[in-house]
């Protein structure tokens, strides 16, 4: 049976597919030669001298639709497929993005801790918050995800506009520039790729044009928004909000982040249902079966479309 190298957790159902395909190596015991595929995950990728060891390499496959944490471009040169899981999560992810929006606008934490501590019987009513209802919503990248955002939105009358790098066939308004479109949004959610052309690109000017009544959501990958920025805003009130399912070091969150109470925290669980997963597993382990098939593969990552 071919060699293939797991990096990170497999679920049981993974597991089980590919055994009978497959003899499982783990990073603590192999020999590089003799690998010919990789499972691993949006997190923890391939690094570059593991992937230049791997001689007989020809695909890696990712569990998730990330894939930042591969140099996609030199497995392309070397003729390896990376593979990702696109679509199985979109509304997922999207989910995930509107219930940052929706905890950050309707205070939900705050007054979850206000009904357990027992505030609501001696003190009263909880304070108003904010209505999400009518709020100008900006895109920053408006892909498959992006899009399935845009639709979960319609409930709630969102005014959706979008910066991309190129302008996509949609209603929707575009703003070739990221601050001028933060100056006219009540709230910007983030779902780009990571990577290079992404890295702190919501940076301090972004979030002041987003400015004190405003919200940022984060579910695309925590190198995109400048961290540092970002408490220092949250903290001085010239940005209102953060929902964030993604950190610049995760699992640290730094502490100051974790202190300040206009923020939503999640532990990147953007796709992280059963349903959802089982369907990204599945897709994970299609890909490396049907290569053993007839040497194709079902979702390459655009970088290896061509091979
Ligand atoms: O820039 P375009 O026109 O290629 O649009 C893509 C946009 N995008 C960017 N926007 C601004 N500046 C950039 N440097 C930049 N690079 C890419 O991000 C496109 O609209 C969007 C990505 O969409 P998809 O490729 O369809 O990705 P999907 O499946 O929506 O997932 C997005 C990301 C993943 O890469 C994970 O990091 C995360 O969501 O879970």
């Amino acid at each position: 049976m071919p060699d293939l190298l797991q990096i990170g957790g497999i679920t049981d159902a993974m597991q089980a597919r590919l055994e009978v395909a497959f003899t499982i190596h783990q990073l603590d015991n192999f020999e590089p030669e003799k690998i010919t595929h990789v499972i691993t995950n949006g997190h923890d990728g391939v690094n570059p001298d593991l992937m230049t060891s791997l001689t007989n390499l020809k695909v890696i496959s990712g569990y998730g639709v990330g894939y930042d944490a591969v140099d996609a471009n030199e497995a392309a040169r070397r003729g390896i497929y990376v593979t990702h899981t696109p679509n199985v999560l979109n509304e997922e992810v999207a989910t995930t993005a509107l219930l940052l929006m929706l905890t950050c606008y309707r205070e939900a934490l705050r007054d979850d801790a206000y009904v357990r501590s027992g505030a609501w019987e001696t003190k009263g009513n909880a304070p108003l918050t904010r209505s999400a209802e009518n709020q100008t919503v900006g895109i920053l990248g408006l892909g498959r995800i992006g899009q399935a955002i845009a639709n979960k939105l319609a409930p709630w009358n969102a005014n959706i506009v979008y910066h991309s790098r190129n302008k996509k066939d949609v209603s929707y308004t575009y703003y070739d520039n990221l601050t001028t479109m933060a100056l006219d949004c009540d709230v910007l959610i983030c779902i780009t790729p990571g990577g290079p052309s992404t890295n702190k690109i919501v940076n301090k000017e972004v979030m002041e044009a987003l400015g004190p009544t405003g919200t940022l959501i984060n579910v695309s990958r925590g190198s995109v928004v400048d961290e540092a920025a970002m408490i220092e805003a949250l903290q001085m009130g010239t940005m209102g909000w953060a929902g964030l399912d993604v950190f610049e070091a995760e699992p640290s969150v730094p502490q100051a982040l974790r202190d300040l109470p206009n923020t939503v925290l999640l532990p990147h669980v953007g796709s992280a249902t059963v349903e959802t997963r089982a369907a990204m597993g599945a897709l994970t382990v299609d890909n490396l079966l049907q290569h053993l098939k007839d040497g194709n593969v079902i979702s390459a990552v655009p970088e290896c479309a061509h091979l």
